[in-house]
């Protein structure tokens, strides 16, 4: 259940302005002429309202407003520069940000949903009491912006026009954030009204990153009001806890498909890229946590859209279609290179793109630096923790990394040369086939799988685990990880999984609009597969062929061979696929060791999920029956074939 507009509206609440005229004479009051014309263009009393309740709750000495024209856009970065929330670097149009030493990622101990007193949340999730969230920003929030400049823009998640694209208001006192919301997110000032008429509803984000010192992170929030689409962000830089057009909105669309999607819309953690391949180009959207290879997948198409949010829908000729919320990426740089992401490191290295890098090292020339560039590292320099040098260690003797593992970089999408910009502004969408789950699993599922019915597909979504990453604070071992999107689901669990169910069954995909699901998992190493060491058996390039083999499969060109848990390929179409896509030699027995079904660990993980599953309320009936089927199969192959079963017994097996 969602109950929108319902409960007591924050951010009204605590501003006190209801009508109108008392927002203009607020505007009046805060504005110069100039800032006052330009929002006299906004005629939606509502949004205006919420502009007039923020400044009357944050109470900045100035309020500037957006227009995301160039010049305002290169107003916010020089602002951001005087105010040292960045710095120059030496590459033309490239800026550092550093977030607190203890703010590297989402603080998700203080993010929150505000609910109402009937409302459930997932279990996964935190929440709080609409009371209690009134009472802490009316204790934290008052007058947080004295002496500072409140930035407002007017921007879409989603190319303008198309269906599943909402309006979105950005409220901060931090340039940082605004920067980063001119590069990720398109400003539609000058038809905001326009959209908003379309959609019939607006998101509303407010951030105001206080002092900015460590002393205040203990009282750090996050909050998403579900019933007024309205986020709080407070005391925090951390792109992913203020930015909240992202992953704050992406909560609220998530909640939107779930409980007003009529089963035919989803909101998905997932890249949208294409692939060229005879002639065809197929369109994929793929989910996978953070910090496990959602970038890089995108980057291996030959028509990359995007590299973290999909809204999607079933479209009226039968297709699924996908558009990015977004128009630029926030991507960890942590092992992007030369030899794996070409397109992206040219952006990174070569000039012509604007891009603001968070918490890498800075040496003395003021060139940015982080693990894994395969480049030569300074041996000093400033990076998430002050002054660097090699060895140096933190409280607790531990050597700290050249860069933060969860280190950034900001930059928008048409500066990557393998983005395709007509089909990646397109309200329509581009038509995906093929859906990827995937996570960070070093020893068990196979490089890639194809679901033998929706349902199935469905399941794998749920079952993605990964290791834990550096983009969320404080998380350790391995997590399961629904869909890549647990985070970000704020309504039971049950509710999201039906809606997928749904989805991926309807009756209104036509035969050939219908996509294939498919997991993915680049992460085995040897030691897992009877070699040693935890090296991977696979590399980024990899990627390439894996996308074009699940591409050939979804147009029925190329056979597959029957597991009990999916479809896998065979030997000698990856073979040629290596040497013509990648020009690698791909051997037999690495094929096996990729492709071998290691019975008793798959059944282990299907227990390991059935039990925590099974701890849940309600959830579709489906699910434990899919892991029944594998279940069964698995148990049968192994009776007969022994605990590791080759592709070549599989072969036998199906014959
Ligand atoms: C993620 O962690 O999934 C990201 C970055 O895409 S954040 O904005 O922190 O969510
Ligand atoms: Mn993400």
């Amino acid at each position: 259940m969602l109950e929108l507009r319902t409960g007591i509206d924050i951010l009204t609440d605590v501003g006190g302005i209801e009508s109108i005229g008392e927002a203009w004479n607020i505007f009046k009051e805060k504005m110069d002429p100039g800032n006052l014309a330009k929002l006299e263009r906004i005629k939606n009393e509502e949004a205006l309202l919420k502009i007039a309740n923020a400044i009357a709750l944050c109470e900045p000495d100035s309020v500037f407003i957006s227009t995301g024209s160039k010049a305002d856009m290169e107003k916010t970065r020089q602002w951001s520069l005087e105010k040292c929330e960045e710095a120059p670097l030496a590459m033309k149009d490239h800026t550092i940000h550093f977030d607190l030493p203890e703010e590297q990622g989402r603080i998700v101990d203080r993010t929150f949903y505000i609910v109402n007193d009937r409302e459930q949340t997932s279990v996964l999730a935190k929440k709080i009491a609409r009371d209690d969230a009134l009472a802490y920003v009316k204790q934290y929030m008052k007058g947080i912006m004295k002496g500072k400049r409140m930035l407002v823009g007017f921007f879409s998640r989603g190319p303008a026009g198309a269906k599943l694209a909402f309006p979105a208001l950005e409220i901060t006192s931090s340039t940082y954030v605004m920067h980063s919301g001119d590069i990720l997110y398109r400003h539609v000032y000058d038809h905001f009204d326009e959209q908003l008429a379309r959609s019939g509803r607006f998101m509303t984000n407010l951030h105001a990153e206080g002092p900015n010192r460590p002393e205040d992170l203990p009282n750090a929030r996050v909050f998403m009001d579900r019933s007024w689409l309205t986020t709080f962000s407070t005391f925090c830089t951390y792109a992913g806890n203020t930015l909240l057009l992202k992953k704050g909105n992406h909560r609220f669309a998530v909640d939107l498909a779930t409980y007003y999607g009529g089963g035919e819309e989803l909101s998905e953690h997932m890249f949208i890229t294409g692939m060229k391949d005879d002639g065809d180009l197929t369109w994929f959207a793929g989910a996978a946590p953070s910090g496990c290879g959602k970038t890089t997948t995108a980057m291996a198409g030959t028509d990359f859209v995007g590299d973290d949010l999909a809204q999607m829908w079933i479209a009226e000729d039968g297709t699924l279609r996908a558009i990015n919320p977004e128009q630029g990426i926030f991507g960890i740089v942590a092992d992007v290179n030369r030899t794996g992401d070409p397109h992206l490191m040219k952006c990174l290295r070569e000039e012509g793109t604007e891009v603001i890098w968070s918490n890498v090292l800075i040496d003395d020339r003021k060139v940015p630096h982080w693990t894994g560039n395969e480049e030569e590292h300074p041996e000093e320099g400033l990076n998430f923790c002050g002054r660097w040098h090699k060895g140096k260690k933190d409280a607790e003797g531990k050597e700290i990394p050249i860069s933060h593992p969860n280190a950034r970089c900001t930059l928008r999408c048409d500066a990557i040369a393998n983005y395709s910009p007509a089909l990646g502004a397109a309200p329509e969408g581009v038509p995906i086939k093929v859906i990827t789950y995937s996570g960070r699993d070093a020893d068990t599922m196979p490089p890639v799988w194809v679901a033998k019915n929706p349902d199935h597909g469905v399941v794998i979504g749920a079952s993605i685990v990964s290791a834990a990453t550096a983009t969320e604070v404080g998380a350790t071992g391995v997590k399961r990880q629904p869909w890549a999107n647990a985070p970000f689901i704020p309504g039971p669990l049950a509710d999201y999984m039906g809606t997928q169910f749904e989805f991926f069954n309807s009756p209104n995909f036509s035969e050939r609009g219908r996509p294939i699901l498919a997991g993915l998992n680049y992460f085995l190493t040897h030691q897992a597969r009877g070699g040693k060491g935890p090296e991977l058996l696979g590399e980024k390039r990899d990627v390439k062929v894996w996308l074009t083999w699940l591409a050939r499969r979804a147009h029925g060109r190329v056979d597959a061979i029957e597991t009990p848990i999916g479809f896998i390929p065979k030997y000698e179409d990856l073979r040629r696929l290596f040497s013509s896509i990648i020009d690698k030699d791909y051997p037999y027995d690495l094929y096996e060791k990729q492709f071998a079904i290691y019975a008793d660990k798959i059944l282990e993980r299907i227990a390991l999920q059935s039990e925590a599953f099974g701890k849940e309320k309600d959830l579709p009936e489906k699910l434990f029956r899919v892991f029944d089927e594998w279940n069964t199969g698995l148990l049968k192959l192994k009776e007969s074939n022994g605990p590791v079963v080759t592709p070549d017994q599989l072969i036998a097996a199906t014959v």
